[in-house]
C-alpha cells in the first residue's frame, strides 16, 4: 500500500468502508465490560478484540481501518500473531489513539483539554515501526449553556492541541484523524448543537492552517449535529442531515482527505439511520462515513458475552453492523433491512 498521507487518508474513506474505533481505554473497556459481566483483564480484553478482527466477512468488506490502544497495538493473539498483523491481512489499516484523554482545564470549570503532547514525536516514531498509519487525537467540548461551558479558551485550547498533534503525525508519515467531539450529552437544543460545532471547527480549521498541516492527509471526525440526550427530543434523521451538512459546508475545507463520524452515544439503529440521511442527500464535497465505536460494538458485546462459543455469533452481529453501516455510508440503507435480519 501506498505510504503517501492523502493515499493512506483515502484509503481510510474507501467508498461503503469505515472505520471501527476499537481504542478504548482501560477504564472505558472496563466499564463495557461491566454491562455484559465480563472481568476486564489483559487476555479478556484481548479475546474480544481479536473476535472482531478476525471476523473476516465485516473486516473485508466493510471496515477500512482500526484505531487501537496502546495495549491492543502490542498484544498478540491467543495462536501468537500480532494483532496488527491479522488487520493488515483484512486489507484494513492498523491506526492508534495517541491522546492521553480529557482532563479538567485549569480556570475554567466544566471545561477539559486533552492532554498527551509531551514525548508525541516519539511515540508516533514507535507506533510507526509497529505498523500505526494512522492516529486519532479526541477533544471533548461539553455544552452546558448556563455555566458558560464550552469556554472561547477551551475551544481554542483543543484546537491548538489538534493542531499540533496533526503536525507531529504528518511529521511521522501518519495520517491524523482529527476528533474535535462536541457531546451530546447535555440538555442544549439542535440550534446549540449547531452554534457550538460551528465555533469549534471554525477555530480548528484556522488552527490546522497555522500550524501548515496538510489537510489533503488527515480525517476529521466529528460529531453530528443534534438535540442533546437530555433536552428530551430525538432530532430526525432529516433534520440532522440538514444541519450537519450546512455546518460542514460553511467550515470545512473540500481538500481534507475525508470525513469520519463517531457515533457519541447514539443508538446503534439511529447512528446508522443518521449517516445515511446524511449521504442520501449528496453529493458532497467530502465522502462521509463511519468511525463509531459504542454504535458498532454493542450488538457484538452483548453477543460474545465473554464466551468462546459465542464467538461466532458475536462476529455475526458484528457484520450485520457493519454491513448497515456500509450500506449508510452509500446511501442506500433502508430501516426494513435490519428487520429483515
Ligand atoms: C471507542 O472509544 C474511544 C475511546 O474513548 P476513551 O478514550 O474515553 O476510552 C472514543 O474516542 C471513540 O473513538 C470515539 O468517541 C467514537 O466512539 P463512539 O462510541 O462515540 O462512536
Amino acid at each position: 500500500m501506498s505510504e503517501r498521507l492523502e493515499d493512506i487518508a483515502a484509503a481510510m474513506v474507501a467508498d461503503g468502508k469505515g472505520l471501527l474505533a476499537a481504542d478504548e481505554s482501560s477504564g472505558t473497556i472496563k466499564k463495557r465490560f461491566d454491562v455484559i459481566g465480563v472481568e476486564s483483564t489483559a487476555d479478556s480484553r484481548r479475546d474480544y478484540r481479536e473476535m472482531m478482527f478476525r471476523a473476516s466477512e465485516a473486516m473485508t468488506k466493510y471496515i477500512s481501518g482500526v484505531i487501537l490502544y496502546d495495549e491492543t497495538i502490542h498484544q498478540k493473539a491467543a495462536d501468537g500473531t500480532p494483532l496488527v498483523d491479522i488487520i493488515k491481512a483484512t486489507g484494513a489499516v492498523p491506526g492508534i489513539k495517541v491522546d492521553a484523554g480529557a482532563k479538567p482545564l485549569a480556570g475554567f470549570p466544566g471545561d477539559t483539554i486533552t492532554e498527551g503532547l509531551d514525548g508525541l514525536r516519539e511515540r508516533l516514531a514507535d507506533y510507526y515501526k509497529l505498523g500505526a498509519r494512522f492516529a486519532k487525537w479526541r477533544a471533548v467540548i461539553d455544552i452546558d449553556v448556563s455555566k458558560g461551558v464550552p469556554s472561547a479558551t477551551s475551544i481554542a485550547s483543543n484546537a491548538h492541541a489538534l493542531a499540533r498533534y496533526a503536525a507531529l503525525c504528518q511529521e511521522a508519515g501518519i495520517v491524523p484523524i482529527v476528533e474535535p467531539e462536541v457531546l451530546m450529552d447535555g440538555a442544549h437544543d439542535i440550534d446549540t448543537c449547531y452554534e457550538i460545532s460551528k465555533a469549534t471547527l471554525t477555530k480548528l480549521y484556522a488552527e490546522l492552517y497555522a500550524a501548515r498541516v496538510a489537510l489533503e492527509g488527515t480525517i476529521l471526525k466529528p460529531n453530528m449535529v443534534l438535540a442533546g440526550k437530555k433536552s428530551g427530543k430525538v432530532s430526525s434523521p432529516e433534520e440532522v442531515a440538514e444541519r450537519t451538512i450546512k455546518l460542514f459546508r460553511e467550515t470545512v475545507p473540500a481538500a481534507i482527505g475525508g470525513i469520519a463520524f463517531l457515533s457519541g452515544g447514539q443508538s446503534d439503529e439511529e447512528a446508522t439511520a443518521n449517516l445515511n440521511a446524511i449521504n442520501a442527500i449528496g453529493p458532497h464535497p467530502w465522502k462521509l462515513t463511519f468511525s463509531y465505536g459504542r454504535a458498532l460494538q454493542a450488538a457484538p458485546q452483548k453477543a460474545w458475552g465473554g464466551k468462546a462459543a459465542n464467538v461466532a455469533a458475536a462476529q455475526a452481529a458484528f457484520a450485520h453492523r457493519a454491513h448497515m453501516n456500509h450500506l449508510a455510508a452509500l446511501g442506500q440503507w433502508q430501516p426494513k433491512l435490519e428487520q429483515a435480519a
